[in-house]
């Protein structure tokens, strides 16, 4: 039988001499070929020791490292499912994904263990390892130990590989169940698609906790065998400095706003670079143009989600078309994408519909959650991906928003629903609404505004502060009002596009 593991074509993927450079890191580390296979099969054979039930999921919490990536990768070697979470999460996020993913086995950063442990064994968790951005904790002293060779463990391709927490309209996170043959097909058309070619060096400058730094950047240098600048932290003056030894940049379109503020941004710094690419949100038009602008490169955008992987790209291959800003390009090849409306009929081109997707790539399912699963999917079997958009007479996807309630700032999901749950829990709160607005830096933050019970008083400072107790950062309102009342339509139900219009000019002069 053969191994569809991931991480067995990922390694197959590696360049034959194995002491060339893998990895360099900002801090100047640097780590070959051969040390990511070494490190990952000691973790991987570490895992194995443990006796993990199969399907066991390893929940990991870390700062990002060459040895957090290291980490995921042993996951998929041993064949276990990798649950990564976001660093900025805080304990009360932790515990619901604790409780609801049972991981066997969870992996924070000594700073935490305190809390985090005491989370995981409450839920059961029998492991808790740490793991430190500066290659200290017990994950790396007890893989010390294990042996440098280990097989890949055999694997189908329709078993699970990970699994991505991703908020839901109610306000609680689904775990999209993600399997070594969706990621191991979206990155190998990935790889074909964007033209990957031997001798390109890939910025790595993104968080590895979500599909865009995790998967995409990852996999696509892992599996041309590429070297990756391995930055801890999106720093613009460091990828300023990394520009001229790399080829490929991914970002989402924050890391490209802020990018453009930096004055040496010029057609020189980035002399050697083949591909810019961009996602995870909505790319500017004047972003794009700027870009163009300035460096002389048309920024890639594509478009995709945790459920899905990558969906659709503008195309690297000028014979197959320009890359058009202000649209997320062509379905990629082996993935369907239709536009639907209302009634669930096909909408004719140029007309604005839900977009469904279909292909190797769209996960298995909804962590324990069959029903939500079965609603998301369309009777002949398409997912309902909750985005808005249309296709032009050349056959370009254009996303014009979202049917979901969600806000996507600076490239992280924020879900109404959640934070206002938490505003509605306050003494004296009566209800609540958070919109997203346009921002310069982030594309769009939220904004909350309140309405008080009868008789009570409250402090808009005070919720935020509030907020900021219990919910990761980026999760915050960046303003907050309180008002004397919502505006509702004629059901009684909050009319969200008022206030949104309201406010729309807050950070940024909208036209
Ligand atoms: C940080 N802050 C944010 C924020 N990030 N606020 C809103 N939205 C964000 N995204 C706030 C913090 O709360 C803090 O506020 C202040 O900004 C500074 O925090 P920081 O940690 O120093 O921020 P910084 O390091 O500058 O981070 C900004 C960023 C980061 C853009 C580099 O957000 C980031 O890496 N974003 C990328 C997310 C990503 O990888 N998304 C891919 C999802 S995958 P205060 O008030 O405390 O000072 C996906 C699918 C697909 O969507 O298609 O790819
Ligand atoms: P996540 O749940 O974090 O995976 O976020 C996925 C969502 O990000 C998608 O459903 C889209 O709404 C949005 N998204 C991703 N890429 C783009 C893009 N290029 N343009 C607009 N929205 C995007």
């Amino acid at each position: 039988m053969s191994n569809e593991n991931l991480f067995a074509a990922l390694r197959a993927a590696f360049p034959q001499d194995l002491d060339a450079i893998a990895v360099e890191t900002d801090s100047g580390l640097t780590y070959s070929w051969r040390d990511l296979d070494r490190a990952t099969a000691m973790m991987a054979n570490l895992l194995a020791s443990l006796k993990l039930p199969a399907g066991a999921r390893v929940a990991v919490q870390v700062e990002k490292s060459v040895e957090a990536m290291m980490l995921y990768l042993a996951t998929l070697r041993a064949g276990y499912v990798f649950l990564p979470l976001n660093t900025a999460y805080q304990s009360a996020e932790i515990e619901y994904f604790i409780e609801n993913a049972e991981p066997s086995v969870v992996v924070c950063t000594s700073r935490n263990f305190g809390w985090v442990s005491k989370i995981a064994f409450k839920a059961g968790t029998k492991n808790v390892f740490t793991l430190d951005d500066d290659r200290t904790g017990s994950l790396l002293e007890r893989a010390t130990h294990c042996s440098d060779k280990h097989t890949p463990a055999v694997k189908k391709a329709d078993d699970m590989a990970a699994i991505l927490y991703t908020s839901g309209t109610t306000g609680r996170s689904k775990g999209a169940m993600l399997t070594h043959g969706n990621l191991l097909s979206n990155a190998k058309v990935l790889k074909d698609y964007w033209g990957w070619k031997k001798g390109d060096v890939l910025i790595h400058a993104l968080p590895i906790f979500h599909v865009h730094g995790l998967f995409v950047a990852l996999h696509g240098a892992l599996l041309n065998g590429s070297k990756m600048i391995w930055l801890a932290k999106f720093d613009p003056k460091v990828v300023m400095r990394k520009l001229p030894e790399a080829t490929v940049f991914m970002g989402v379109p924050t890391l490209y706003v802020r990018l453009l503020a930096e004055p040496g941004l010029n057609r020189e710094s980035v002399r050697n670079m083949r591909l810019f690419i961009a996602g995870s949100a909505p790319l500017l038009i004047e972003t794009f143009t700027e870009w163009q602008e300035r460096t002389g490169h048309t920024i890639l955008e594509r478009y995709g989600m945790s459920e899905t992987a990558m969906l659709t790209s503008n195309p690297y291959d000028p014979k197959q078309g320009e890359r058009r800003g202000g649209t997320v390009g062509f379905p990629l090849p082996g993935v369907g994408l239709r536009v639907r409306d209302d009634k669930g009929e096909a909408c004719p081109t140029g007309e604005i519909g839900g977009i469904e997707v279909k292909g190797p790539n769209v996960f298995k399912g909804y962590w324990r959650m069959p029903e939500k699963t079965k609603e998301e999917f369309t009777n002949d079997g398409w997912f309902r991906t909750g985005d808005v958009g249309k296709y032009d007479e050349r056959g370009y996807v254009t996303i014009v928003g979202r049917s979901k309630d969600l806000i996507i700032s600076g490239g992280y999901n924020v879900y109404p629903a959640e934070i206002e749950g938490y505003i509605n829990e306050m003494p004296g709160v009566a209800e609540s609404a958070l919109v997203g607005v346009p921002h310069p830096d982030f594309g769009e933050v939220g904004v909350a505004v309140v309405i008080a019970k009868p008789g009570a008083k409250l402090d808009a400072d005070g919720i935020v502060a509030a907020l900021k107790q219990k919910l990761a950062n980026f999760k915050i309102p960046k303003r907050c009002f309180v008002v004397d009342e919502l505006p509702r339509n004629t059901m009684g139900k909050v009319q969200k596009n008022l206030l949104r219009a309201q406010h729309k000019d807050l950070f940024v002069k909208t036209a």
